[in-house]
């Protein structure tokens, strides 16, 4: 019998190459490969029209989107954070000489808890960085009353969030700015990219210059930026990636309802969702394994594995357990007890347009059945 392809948690969607070939055509044709070409124009223009939002600057990727948005506004001193993300969100942090103060995560979302902010602020907190872990959106509500009542300004890390709305309005309007992801393992690519949400013109040019060295034009530089510039290989890639964007939605809707469809009803199993109300992108498929499972979280991580199927642990370890920010008061464990138990418990199942039917099942009864 053939051997199954090795499955992994994510792989990255693409169209067919042919579709591709009339926008590089293009590229050679006009020689402009970066710096604000047409290609970064339009998708610029098509995205904030496809997430319904205002202004929308593109970068080459995530992390350099998240280190400038804290550079837009002028964020110093302390800004709260949560240790349950990819380890980008507070290096964005620390690049920019701030330091993270970390707050637990509220065990129905994985995101922040706004319960937990208010006792975090000092007279240096600047800034709250929340992140819309999985897609599931932040209680967006909540984190703004707090900000408001504090002064602080709020930039979502929403890398996982492209394309989720709630109560039919985009979860990137929510904060002072969202910062998106584009890398290939998310749910709308561009192989490498990022992009900043703003609400005005104005954060908008400031956003432009500083991904641009700080130059306004020929001869006049405003600001230390640095080069964040998305190439317009990328940004053609992404008008073309948007022509297939619902479709691969769709297909991963599918996929997340077989999986809640099969994994019902498994002692120690269990499956989190978004909250009602919200337009879901289905980025990730995290499952939560607990102490009546036949087996640990990585147990079952390993019995996968032998099968060639990649499940991954997002997000263990913690930030917070890593050198640079382990000594920081903050990240002692006793402050974070519920991120603690999402870290060692979270187990995040392959979910791509391409998983086939035959897969997602394979997968199902692993986990039914895993030893
Ligand atoms: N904030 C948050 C909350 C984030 O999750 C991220 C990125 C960022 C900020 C920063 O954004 P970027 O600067 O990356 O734009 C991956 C991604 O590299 C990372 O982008 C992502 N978060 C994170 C959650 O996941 P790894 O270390 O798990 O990647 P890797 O290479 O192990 O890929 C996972 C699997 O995907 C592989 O086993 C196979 C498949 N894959 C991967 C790549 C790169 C492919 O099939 N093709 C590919 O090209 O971090």
């Amino acid at each position: 019998m053939k051997k199954a392809a090795p499955i992994y948690v994510t792989q990255p969607y693409l169209p067919p190459l042919a579709e591709f070939m009339p926008y590089l055509e293009q590229i050679w044709d006009n020689k402009v490969l970066t710096n604000g070409g047409p290609f970064h124009q339009q998708l610029e223009q098509a995205l904030c029209e496809y997430l319904g939002v205002e202004h929308l600057a593109l970068f080459s990727n995530g992390t350099l989107a998240l280190m400038t948005a804290l550079q837009a506004l002028r964020i110093t001193g302390e800004v709260i954070t949560t240790p349950y993300s990819f380890v980008a969100t507070s290096h964005s942090m620390l690049w920019n000489g701030i330091k993270p103060v970390f707050t637990d995560i509220d065990p129905a979302t994985f995101n922040l808890d706004p319960a937990r902010i208010e006792a975090a602020i000092t007279p240096q907190t600047t800034a709250i960085m929340p992140v819309h872990c999985y897609g599931y959106p932040c209680d967006v509500d909540a984190i703004q009353k707090i900000a408001d009542n504090y002064n602080l300004k709020v930039i979502y890390d929403a890398a996982h969030a492209f394309g989720v709305k709630v109560d039919g309005n985009s979860l990137l309007n929510f904060g002072d700015l969202s910062v998106l992801s584009f890398h290939a393992t998310k749910v709308f690519n561009t192989f490498e990219g990022g992009a900043i949400i703003c609400k005005d013109a104005t954060t908008k040019t400031r956003i432009d210059r500083l991904k641009n060295f700080g130059f306004v034009n020929e001869t006049t530089v405003v600001a230390p930026g640095i080069n964040g510039k998305m190439s317009e290989i990328n940004a053609a890639f992404g008008l073309l990636q948007l022509q297939h964007i619902d479709q691969a939605l769709q297909r991963r809707q599918a996929i997340d309802r077989a999986y809640r469809a099969g994994l019902a009803g498994i002692p120690g199993l269990q499956v989190p969702g978004a909250p009602a109300a919200t337009d879901c992108n289905y980025s990730y498929f995290p499952i939560l394994i607990g102490p009546e499972y036949a087996l640990s979280r990585d147990g079952l991580y390993d019995a996968l594995k032998q099968q060639e199927i990649y499940a991954r642990r997002y997000f263990y370890p913690l930030i917070t357990d890593f050198p640079m920010y382990r000594s920081l008061p903050s990240a002692h464990a006793d402050n974070l007890p519920m991120a603690t138990i999402a870290a060692a418990q979270v187990l995040c199942l392959p979910i791509y347009p391409n998983l086939s039917d035959d897969d997602v099942q394979r997968i199902i009864a692993l986990c039914r059945k895993p030893v």
